[in-house]
């Protein structure tokens, strides 16, 4: 399907000052909602032992639709009700400031086309699958709703600090790509993992990723790659722990990072909780 047919919802007006437009639901057609459908049974599936039951009481609480693209306007009603969060739909990636703006005022900014049958292994950009399935059910719960929102604070904060790099860091190893521990062993709870095949196997079964017990400081020295695997995961034990470590004002830990070398994605120190030592290619 030709860029020009893709579903660009709000494709005539330009989107508003805040870069939302209209999702126009009524407007996907057949071949879109099948793209959803078939993802969606495909991780729900794969999921079943491996997502953290935050994600999975998340997805059943919004009742996302699993034979087609949802609305919105109908996550909205049940998001708002359990946390006060809504989606706004945007085009793609939107300006830092724009994005962190949305994010303290407990809006996602979700993408509305889904990629093409033929992308379904690999997107570079996030789509609606990414976004609504991927980040969207961990809104549901309220710690991490919390920490969302202070993420976005945050990031208004670095962007005046000129610290951003080492914050996205943060948002990286966490909201796009972290993983759990609870009772039963690892979970995941990265939107990156739950919105991918090939990750969410290689994440928790792969021997070759390191996996190392969450540290702030050490996660916003960290490097990351955004074409590949993940060559480490940093693990919480819950996400009262990740809210809290969070929660200082950031300034002091700009000032000693600024000190400090960044960190190879791969690098293991003698410092780190290694739950896991990967081994390089
Ligand atoms: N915009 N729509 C959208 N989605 C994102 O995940 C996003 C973004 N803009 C900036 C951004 N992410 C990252 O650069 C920040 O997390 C640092
Ligand atoms: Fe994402």
């Amino acid at each position: 399907m030709a860029q020009s047919q893709r579903h660009m919802p709000g494709r005539a007006p330009e989107p508003r000052a805040d870069f939302t437009i209209d999702q126009d639901w009524e407007a996907y057609s057949a071949e879109e909602h099948g793209v959803w459908r078939t993802l969606y049974h495909r991780q729900a599936d794969l999921l079943k032992d491996r997502a953290t039951p935050e994600f999975v009481h998340g997805l059943d609480g919004l009742a996302i639709a699993a034979d087609g693209v949802p609305d919105f306007r109908r996550l909205n009603e049940a998001l708002g009700r359990a946390t006060g969060w809504r989606i706004v739909a945007v085009s793609g990636l939107v300006p830092d400031a724009i994005f962190f703006d949305h994010l303290a005022n407990r809006r996602f900014p979700a993408t509305c086309f889904i990629c093409k049958p033929e992308e379904m292994d690999y997107l570079e950009e996030p789509d609606v699958f990414h976004d609504v399935f991927g980040h969207v059910p961990l809104l549901m719960n309220p710690i991490f709703a919390d920490y969302m929102q202070a993420y976005g604070q945050g990031g208004l904060k670095a962007l005046k600090q000129d610290s951003l790099h080492h914050l996205a860091r943060l948002y990286w190893y966490t909201v796009e790509f972290g993983l759990i521990r609870n009772g039963d062993g690892l979970r995941i709870y990265g939107a990156g993992i739950l919105s991918s095949k090939g990750e969410s196997v290689y994440s928790m079964d792969d021997p070759k990723p390191n996996r190392i017990g969450f540290d702030l400081m050490r996660v916003m020295r960290t490097d990351y790659r955004i074409d590949s695997f993940q060559e480490t995961y940093f693990v919480i034990d819950s996400f009262e722990e990740l809210f809290e470590a969070t929660a200082p004002d950031f300034t002091p830990f700009y000032a000693r990072l600024k000190e400090m070398a960044d960190l190879e994605p791969a690098t293991v120190l003698p410092s780190d909780r290694l739950l896991h030592k990967g081994y390089d290619a």
